[in-house]
């Protein structure tokens, strides 16, 4: 037997005892591994990971706060430029600054450049997650996080807007419709997910919450920087639902979005809501004056890809593609994932990043800058 981990090795293991003997042999962690597929992804990640290749954890939890590291800079330098304008205008000489005061200009500009400097104070960096109900998005949302905090179900449904920010102890505060603040703690004894369930997960998909929304603070490094992720109830099922996520997209700046696609839906990815949906996004952003909303910013994720039988992938890809071409401008390869949420969770519980995941990261890393880069966009203008 080698001294080392080869290929060769993980390649001829052909069922699970052979698979434990070698994750045994080699100190691979066996944890949730439950099929002959799932080990020989750890193996093979363990492999990557021992030639000092491949994503760590760690490496993982920075691609999110790097997000915004680069946004604060911009925002920094901006600031620093709107300082001194304004600075310039107020000490303009007396006979210009009247002439100017009487066109209305000074005065306007003013103002302006004050208020973008107050919306460039705002630390706000929200990733909004969307998609088709039960498509994987707040399993999704804890793989990217790295914790299990969000309530996920097949029968049930995330019934409730659900930003997740940081905060120094781990809690909640649901807002009712009536304006009403309850705060949860969700430290102690019992898991968060536990005591989230009653309040942002409904059992019957056609019950409402409308008006609600809830508020999840947690003590985690990657969202100290400002960026706030954002849960969604699945779109198109209940129109109650349907009617918080799109008074959101009215209501605010989207500057960067996940879309994601249960892909084993019987007849591929749900066109007619993906385009009301994306049409909606689009057309809402122009409203709000988010100038060049810029459509290489979004993010799909073809998620529950281990469900889609092997023989099969190459078409659903394809037919993935074709309908998300007809819905979202100059769509690109790069901006399309396929990914397999729950192995990939598996892994990483382990202390691997599965390869899917990793490329994700690195697609977030890429894409999710473009659409931060509008916001600042936004101010210069
Ligand atoms: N096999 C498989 N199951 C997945 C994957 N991602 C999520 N699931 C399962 O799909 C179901 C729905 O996941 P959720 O995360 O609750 O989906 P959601 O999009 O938040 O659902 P709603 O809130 O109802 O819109 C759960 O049973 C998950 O365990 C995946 O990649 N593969
Ligand atoms: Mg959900």
């Amino acid at each position: 037997m080698a001294s080392t981990l080869t290929l060769e090795q993980i390649e001829t293991v052909s069922d699970i005892w052979a698979g434990f003997t070698l994750m045994d042999r080699y100190a691979v962690p066996k944890e949730n591994c439950s099929c002959l597929e799932d080990m020989k992804e750890r193996l093979r990640l363990h492999y990557e990971k021992s030639r000092g290749k491949g994503k760590s954890v760690e490496a993982a939890q920075d691609v999110i706060s790097s997000l915004r590291n680069e946004d604060e800079t911009k925002r920094e330098d901006l600031s620093q430029l709107f300082h001194e304008t304004l600075a310039s205008l107020r000490e303009l000489d007396d006979q210009i600054k009247g002439h100017l005061v009487q066109e209305g200009s000074v005065k306007n500009m003013e103002a302006d450049l004050e208020s973008h400097m107050e919306s460039l104070k705002s630390n706000e960096c929200p990733i909004l997650v969307v998609g088709e109900t039960s498509s994987g998005k707040s399993s999704l949302l804890n793989l990217l996080l790295g914790q299990d905090l969000l309530p996920q179900s097949l029968l049930s449904c995330t019934s409730i807007m659900c930003k997740i920010r940081y905060g120094p102890t781990m809690r909640a505060k649901v807002k009712q419709a009536n304006g009403v603040v309850t705060e949860i703690p969700l430290e102690g004894s019992g898991s968060p997910v536990e005591k989230l369930t009653k309040f942002v997960f409904k059992h019957d998909r056609g019950e409402t919450t409308e008006g609600r929304s809830v508020e999840i603070f947690v003590p985690i490094e990657l969202l100290k920087t400002g960026v706030y992720i954002i849960d969604t109830p699945g779109f198109g099922e209940n129109s109650s639902m349907d009617k918080l996520l799109l008074d959101y997209i009215s209501n605010n700046d989207i500057f960067a979005f996940i879309y994601v696609i249960k892909s084993d839906n019987a007849g591929g990815v749900q066109e007619d809501r993906l385009q009301r949906f994306l049409r909606f996004i689009v057309e809402q952003q122009k409203a709000r004056h988010v100038t060049n909303f810029d459509p290489r910013a979004a993010i799909f994720v073809c998620n529950r890809w281990d469900l889609v039988p092997e023989k099969e992938r190459a078409t659903v890809k394809a037919d993935t593609m074709t309908k998300l071409g007809r819905c979202w401008p100059d769509l690109q390869d790069g901006q399309v994932f396929c990914l397999s949420t729950t192995g990939a969770m598996l892994q990483r519980r382990a202390g691997y990043i599965s390869e899917d995941f990793s490329i994700l990261l690195d697609g977030i890393q890429r894409l999710i800058p473009i659409g931060l880069r509008r916001k600042i966009h936004r101010s210069y203008r």
